[in-house]
């Protein structure tokens, strides 16, 4: 069993260090490619802007994702067309997993900034970063129940991966799982009655459910093929989008939140991982790495017009799609 949440987290490092490796290498591919042809201008090179019109006019609320600067991850937002780009964290240590309050006020992240992982809550200009967890161990990946009172989240503080919850001020700790397996990424459904998560106590990992008191698991995806992981519920609570490697690698599919009716949407030789789903539910925001190096793309529910809006030689992933 030790060897199984050894290997889950050394496959939360392998994501992590991979992006920086291929950040590093575009990198060194980009600066010969300016020497070779004689560096005409200083000016960054930048990839061709996509033509947007094909995404919905409606298309409304705002992204907050993950991006490199310099070397470390920073919280960012953007508009769904990928125009308003803004940095709110600003800080040298490794700030990811936004999570949008259900106000649109605040956005909760994960921050090593004090010296561990710990959960934050900013305001949803960055300011006032308030340390709410507090914890020696790995605090990760909040995601807020629809009346913005709570925050589940996943830590090690008891030796394995497990799913908590949490009052938005830190108090009222409760643990929901467990198993020494690794229960990882809980993501609150908008209704407020389930808790999504990934766990590995299968042998591979599959998206379970609970009720938000830990009681009512149940594997919703039970499948042997490849790994689910990367949950996001549609806004009504009636589906729910996750990354699965089921048909040889990463791709992004939706099902019932019963687990059937399961639709790719993405049919690409790369990774596509991270989905989220827009509040307007007509668009899921997704992280790819199709064009050579992690953008976030947007897409129809039926999976068309998917598009790049980050267009960026660093690092851009983990988007949460907010009001
Ligand atoms: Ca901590
Ligand atoms: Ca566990
Ligand atoms: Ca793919
Ligand atoms: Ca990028």
């Amino acid at each position: 069993m030790r060897t199984t949440i050894r290997t889950m987290n050394m496959v939360k490092w392998y994501i992590h260090l991979f992006r920086k490796f291929f950040n590093f290498m575009s990198g060194l591919l980009l600066m010969t490619g300016i020497l070779f042809t004689g560096c005409e201008n200083n000016s960054t090179p930048v990839a061709p802007r996509i033509d947007n019109h094909e995404l919905k006019a409606s298309s409304s609320g705002v992204i907050a994702f993950a991006s490199d600067v310099n070397t470390e991850e920073d919280v960012f937002i953007m508009n769904p067309d990928g125009t308003g780009r803004t940095n709110l964290t600003n800080d040298s240590s490794v700030n990811f997993d936004p999570s949008w309050s259900p106000d649109g006020k605040k956005i909760a992240f994960t921050s090593n900034r004090d010296g561990n992982s710990e959960i934050y809550i900013m305001n949803a200009d960055g300011s006032n970063p308030v340390n709410i967890t507090n914890n020696a161990a790995d605090d990760e990946v909040p995601t807020w129940s629809p009346h913005g009172r709570q925050i589940a989240f996943e830590s090690n503080r008891d030796g394995n991966r497990e799913i908590y919850t949490m009052n938005s001020d830190g108090t009222g700790i409760t643990r929901l799982t467990f198993n020494p397996a690794d229960d990882m990424y809980p993501s609150w459904s908008p209704d407020g009655r389930k808790i999504a998560f990934i766990t590995n106590r299968d042998g591979n990992t599959e998206v379970y459910t609970m009720n938000p008191d830990g009681t009512g698991l149940t594997n919703i995806t039970n499948n042997s093929a490849g790994e689910n992981s990367l949950i996001s519920w549609s806004p009504h609570s009636d589906q729910i989008a996750f990354a699965s490697s089921r048909d040889g690698n990463m791709e992004i599919y939706i099902m019932n939140a019963d687990g059937t009716a399961i639709t790719r949407l993405t049919n690409n030789s790369a990774d596509d991982i991270y989905p989220s789903w827009s509040p307007d539910g007509r668009q899921i925001a997704f992280e790819s790495l199709r064009d050579g190096n992690w953008e976030v793309y947007v897409m129809n529910v039926d999976g068309s017009a998917q598009t790049n809006i980050t267009n960026n030689p660093d690092f851009d992933g983990i988007p949460n799609w907010g009001k």
